[in-house]
């Protein structure tokens, strides 16, 4: 298994870090920008960090270890999952969509929700998501479905595959159904990449992901950083934006 595919094999057992709520009480009283808790490889963290980083928005990072979770991140969401947005007024956006959502707001850009390709982020995060799982990580549900489950994926990008006539799903540029959609293509193809790439009426999606890739854009937000720990110095995500 690869390191890809092992993003809660990393960390077996039950979560921890809730214990050590205590400790954090007082996090951080000040500071200059907003937080994001994220985890490089989770696709919905990437997301919230394209968003940011395409708009503009500087953050302090906090790299998460999913099995040693911080106890202000906790705190500020119970529910335990990356990303979450800890903003100046002390809101917390803790859905990676609304992170989306909030940055695209922020600099007062539209998302174009009627577009047709908007209801393809839901089926990805619904129907896609479900299928991924079942297909990336078979071993641990029923491996011998991992076929079925890879085909029903297929479904969603071939309708995508239907859909883009340009460089992107937004035109010449990367827009808000991109970057959320682009890091689950890309889990897909992780799965096994020989069978993605080889895969014949796929070219568009297979071209669109390899745009994705290759962009700067991208390569940016998977800087890898030292698990955060309490009491660390602020890590700027974004510089050029601060
Ligand atoms: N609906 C959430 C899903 C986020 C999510 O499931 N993130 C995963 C990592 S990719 C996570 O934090 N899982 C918690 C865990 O494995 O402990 C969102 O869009 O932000």
């Amino acid at each position: 298994m690869s390191a890809e595919n092992s993003i809660s094999v990393l960390c077996p057992g039950t979560h921890s870090g809730m214990g050590d709520r205590m400790v954090a009480a007082s996090e951080n009283a000040r500071r200059e920008r907003p937080v994001l808790y994220s985890f490089r490889r989770c696709p919905y963290a990437m997301r919230a960090r394209l968003a940011l980083s395409v708009n503009e928005i500087a953050v302090d990072l906090r790299e998460v270890v999913l099995c040693d979770k911080p106890a202000h991140m906790l705190e500020l969401s119970p529910k335990g999952t990356v990303p979450v947005l800890w903003l100046e007024d002390g809101s917390v956006i803790d859905e990676s969509l609304d992170i989306m959502k909030w940055a695209w707001a922020f600099v007062g850009r539209a998302i174009p929700e009627d577009a047709p390709h908007y209801d393809l982020v839901e089926q990805i995060d619904s129907t896609f998501k479900f299928h991924l799982d079942r297909y990336k990580y078979a071993t641990r549900y029923d491996p011998a479905a991992a076929e079925d489950h890879r085909a029903a994926g297929m479904q969603i990008l071939l309708a995508i595959e239907a859909l883009l006539d340009r460089d992107w799903l937004a035109g010449d540029a990367p827009g808000f159904a991109d970057l959320a959609i682009l890091p689950f293509v890309r889990q897909y193809r992780i799965a096994d990449p020989k069978w993605f790439d080889s895969y014949t009426g796929l070219q568009r999606v297979q071209g669109w992901l390899a745009r994705f890739l290759a962009w700067p854009g991208f390569q940016a937000v998977m800087q890898k950083y030292p698990q955060w720990r309490e009491g660390d110095a602020p890590v700027l995500f974004n510089a050029k934006a601060a």
